[in-house]
């Protein structure tokens, strides 16, 4: 998979270079290009934002550079993805769908948001998701592009080393994980569950499967609904 980004602060995403993404860029899984929108910028001040038209607090993003951004990255196969409080909440889902994806450009904003006609102009030309990572607000779209790269990432093939691990986690099937012990089977007076240590498969499974219900029913009761 192919994924661009575009933001006013590249230094964002040298977080890439680590843990199993970063194994993956080296690997040739994922070939990640990061873009820094003041370079499609032509004045000497390298201006990105304006005032809103209409009136109103803070900045926002002038169309011009991500127009320009856009033209030289999109291809027939860009999902282009706008992080936007604004957005449709990004879940588990999703992420499985767009890591089937040939290339993906993130269009990070910063201040009031972009020029809604930027988001009108690249639907004309590609497939457009604007989404938000959860119900409170952060000071860009950086962060919460990083979370998308990092959940989309995990699941393209190849990147996690061993993909069973994918399979029981929280939100696959619905439902929160199961809890995970180790040893010591004592620690500091507290038992690892019997069950898990008695060898029976069938037991094992239907323990954990009740844990899954109960702590979801407990933490998250509208995913059962
Ligand atoms: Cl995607 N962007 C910003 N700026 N804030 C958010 C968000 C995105 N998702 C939740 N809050």
């Amino acid at each position: 998979m192919r994924i661009d980004i575009v933001t006013i602060f590249p230094e964002f995403f040298s977080v890439l270079d680590v843990s199993l993404l970063g194994t993956a860029r080296k690997n040739g899984l994922l070939d990640v290009v990061v873009h820094d929108l003041r370079d499609f910028t032509h004045d000497r001040h390298r201006t990105v934002d304006d005032t809103p038209a209409g009136g109103g607090a803070g900045m926002v993003m002038r169309p011009e550079p991500w127009g320009e951004a856009l033209d030289a990255l999109l291809t027939e196969q860009s999902t282009v993805i706008f992080p936007t409080p604004a957005g449709s909440l990004f879940v588990q889902k999703q992420a499985r769908e767009l890591s089937g994806r040939e290339h993906l450009v993130f269009c990070c904003g910063r201040y009031e948001g972009i020029d809604q006609r930027v988001i009108e102009h690249a639907r004309a030309r590609a497939e457009v998701i604007e989404l938000s990572i959860g119900d409170y607000v952060l000071n860009g779209g950086e962060v919460a592009a990083m979370v998308v790269i990092e959940a989309i990432g995990r699941l393209i093939p190849g990147v996690v080393g061993n993909p069973e691990s994918l399979v029981e986690e929280s939100h696959e099937d619905g439902l929160l994980e199961y809890p995970s012990y180790t040893k010591p089977a004592e620690w500091r007076g507290l038992a690892t569950p019997p069950v898990l240590l008695g060898g029976n498969h069938a037991a094992i499974a239907a323990w954990r499967h009740d844990q899954q219900l109960e702590r979801t029913e407990r933490v998250r009761p509208e995913l059962l609904s």
